[in-house]
């Protein structure tokens, strides 16, 4: 049998008791690791001196090998919080006034992943299968193939891939696009990141889509393909239920029980569209006088990338934002903006999606945003809440059900989430069996499965 192995820049970790961390993603991996006597490979979170080499570290839990390199300050501030989270992450969300360029963070990026295929080399065996996770790590599989490397490699974005004029603001777009003709697959949240992405090779002359799921570039011929990420969808139902019937959590939620509460979940990032969604309560409540002193939007925003100054500064913003419209618009007994900058339970963030009437998923661009599959999964099927949702986030090309938005328009939001507040209850069914339907069959497992089942037959050959 074919082993697995998982390379990302970080990996979850399971508890003491061998129990993958919570999150759809880990789950379906471990899943699929487990099955396949797999490895999973990347950054231990730790920092080394700099004078001590590189080395791995292996450990087993729940039949799972994990092989952890801890990195140096170096190495972290120009491959993680330099390259990847400065250029990269801001460019392919199409924040290109965001994106500070600097030729050694790009050298440190380079460096970084040279060093993972250095290490990861000795530890592969002739038939296993790699698949390689997000912008971090893009170079991977070229320095693997220099390295000898014949294996299956598989590679998946989890962030959009931008249209070519913003990608090509990157002084070396070309580099990275050259790099992913090494993998046997490619693979996006949407078609429109992958139509963004043959756009570039085509804008550049160095390729294009072929049919059958194939894109032939830089003289290499390997597959791409469309492989929507989704949730564990049961598990998130039954979450759900469980919070609805634990008088705890119940007990906790009891001061916000009386309110229309409109939730949004989202990591501190610009990205997520905060500050524009806050806005746009405000706007709403203005334009609504009978929702005053009646609905409440709890933000729960656990923080963020705090090394890298454009998340400080945000957190600085965001939390000023939630102030003032709290101070312009609050009550003795009333206020307006819930803003919480800490990271929740999962169990309790189900239960607080069932008791929200409105999910209010409104990211600037999102490769595809669980959260909002999340809330729709924790609704109560005979009086779901209704999802808002950003037509920027790949889960609107999904989410039919949803109400879509424009997040930079807050009067079309603030007019969302009167609309979705009024709505009825045999629309707001309606429209969430919809969207259910989807997810019950899509979910990470599926997306999981797909991706692996396509990699197996892959194979990137030169034409
Ligand atoms: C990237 C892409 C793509 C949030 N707050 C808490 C908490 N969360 C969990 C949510 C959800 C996850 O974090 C966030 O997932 P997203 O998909 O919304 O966003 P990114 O972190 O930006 O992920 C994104 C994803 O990769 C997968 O490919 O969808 O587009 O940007 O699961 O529930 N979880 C807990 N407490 C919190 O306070 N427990």
């Amino acid at each position: 049998m074919a082993r697995l192995i998982v390379v990302s820049n970080r990996v979850p970790l399971p508890d003491e008791h061998g129990s993958p961390p919570p999150g759809g993603m880990a789950i379906a991996l471990n899943a699929a690791l487990k099955k396949k006597d797999g490895l999973w490979m990347g950054w231990s979170g730790e920092v080394k001196g700099e004078e001590e080499p590189p080395a791995l570290i292996t450990r087993e839990a729940g039949g799972i090998t994990y092989a952890l390199t801890d990195l140096a300050q170096k190495d972290l501030d120009e491959y993680y919080n330099g390259f990847a989270n400065r250029v990269l992450w801001p460019i392919f969300h199409c924040r290109v006034d965001l994106a500070e360029y600097a030729r050694q963070e790009m050298s440190g990026y380079y460096r970084v992943n040279r060093l993972f295929a250095d290490l990861l080399m000795p530890l592969l065996q002739e038939d296993d299968v790699i698949w390689v996770h997000d912008y971090h790590l893009i170079p991977l599989a070229e320095e693997l193939r220099r390295r000898g490397c014949r294996n299956r490699i598989g590679f998946f974005l989890h962030i959009p891939w931008p249209p070519a004029d913003i990608l090509f603001t990157v002084p070396i777009y070309d580099t990275l696009l050259r790099g992913l003709s090494s993998y046997d697959l490619v693979g996006f949240h949407t078609g429109y990141d992958l139509s963004n992405f043959a756009e570039c090779l085509r804008r550049e002359g160095c390729g294009d889509l072929v049919e059958g799921g194939f894109c032939r570039a830089y003289g290499r011929l390997f597959r791409c393909g469309v492989f929507p990420i989704s949730i564990d969808t049961a598990e998130f139902e039954s979450l759900a239920d469980q919070a609805a019937r634990d008088e705890a959590l119940q007990e906790n939620y009891r001061r916000i029980a009386g309110y229309d509460v409109v939730i949004g979940v989202d990591r501190l990032d610009y990205s997520k569209g905060i500050d524009q969604r806050i806005v746009a309560f405000r706007r709403f409540l203005q334009a609504n006088d009978h929702r005053i002193g009646k609905t409440l939007l709890l933000q729960i925003t656990p923080k963020s990338r705090s090394e890298v100054p454009e998340y400080l500064a945000m957190q600085k913003d965001v939390a000023e934002l939630a102030g003032r419209v709290n101070g312009d618009l609050g009550t003795i007994d009333w206020v307006p903006v819930h803003y919480i900058n800490q990271s929740l339970g999962r169990p309790e963030l189900a239960g607080l999606y069932r008791m929200a009437r409105v999910g209010l998923v409104t990211p600037l661009r999102d490769g595809m945003n669980l959260v909002a599959k999340e809330y729709v999964a924790a609704q109560n099927p005979h009086d779901p809440g209704v999802l808002v949702l950003s037509r920027f986030a790949g889960a609107a090309r999904e989410l039919e059900g949803a109400v879509l938005v424009n997040p930079y328009d807050p009067e079309s939001m603030a007019h969302a989430i009167e609309r979705a507040l009024v709505m009825p209850q045999d629309a707001r069914i309606e429209r969430w069996r919809a969207m259910m339907a989807r997810l019950r069959e899509h979910d990470v497992y599926r997306w999981c499965d797909d991706f692996l089942s396509c990699l197996h037959q892959a194979q990137n050959t030169a034409r």
